[in-house]
């Protein structure tokens, strides 16, 4: 018995469509759209209470949401897949650093703009509400770039692409697009490139995202 995955081309679900690739699982796609019409957000919610993508329902029935949980998850569950460091690796403490501030300081602006009136009632406030998120985002992909500035590479963490490059890589293609990115993370862009070169994420962004060319 495999996985279930709902979620939507393009969302946050890519990332764990990608993970779930790398490591060889077998699981089935279902499209579930957060911000559909009322009946999509209450079938959405019937498996995940946030009303959001991407959530997984393992094989035994278990259901994870939260992005980055399930890409740690899925990590150390295939160990043989080497897409994550061991728990007693070197890389591993900055491997949980970033892809812990990935969900928590980058994702919650994207939450933003999914909703600004869950942030602020008066849609007069809202273009400005969208404008500062924009900003804070490029200023923490910058803070982050420079923590890697100078690194080896080709991938974040050195030699081996881990799952910390995937969820930058889908972050990349978000709002306000690749060309801001990379001119607020050159270096995380480069580990970004390297990522999409791979024949299993390139296969996994053909199906979710456009050409950037
Ligand atoms: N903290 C969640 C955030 C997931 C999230 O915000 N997903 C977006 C799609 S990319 C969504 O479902 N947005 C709809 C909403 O926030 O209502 C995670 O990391 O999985």
């Amino acid at each position: 018995m495999g996985y279930t995955l709902y979620g939507k081309a393009g969302f946050g679900s890519v990332c764990i469509e990608a993970a779930l690739e790398l490591v060889g699982a077998d699981y089935e796609f279902v499209e579930a759209d957060p911000l559909g019409d009322a009946a999509d957000q209450r079938r959405l919610k019937a498996i995940n209470p946030a009303g959001q993508v991407p959530a997984l329902i393992l094989p035994d029935d278990r259901i994870m949401t939260e992005s980055a949980a399930i890409l740690i998850w899925l990590g150390d569950r295939y160990p043989q897949a080497d897409v994550a460091p061991a728990p007693d690796a070197a890389e591993r403490s900055e491997y949980l650093r970033w892809l812990l501030f990935c969900a928590s300081s980058i994702y919650s602006t994207f939450t933003l703009t999914d909703g600004p009136d869950r942030f602020h009632p008066d849609s007069r406030t809202h273009d400005t509400l969208l404008a500062n998120a924009n900003t804070r985002r490029t200023d923490l992909w910058t803070l982050m770039n420079d923590a890697f500035d100078g690194m080896p590479g080709p991938f974040l963490l050195g030699e081996r692409l881990s799952l910390l490059d995937v969820y930058v890589a889908m972050m990349s293609r978000w709002d306000p697009g690749r060309a801001a990115f990379a001119s607020a993370a050159p270096a995380l862009c480069s580990a970004v490139e390297a990522t999409e070169a791979d024949p299993v994420i390139a296969e996994v962004w053909a199906r979710n995202f456009q050409s950037e060319a």
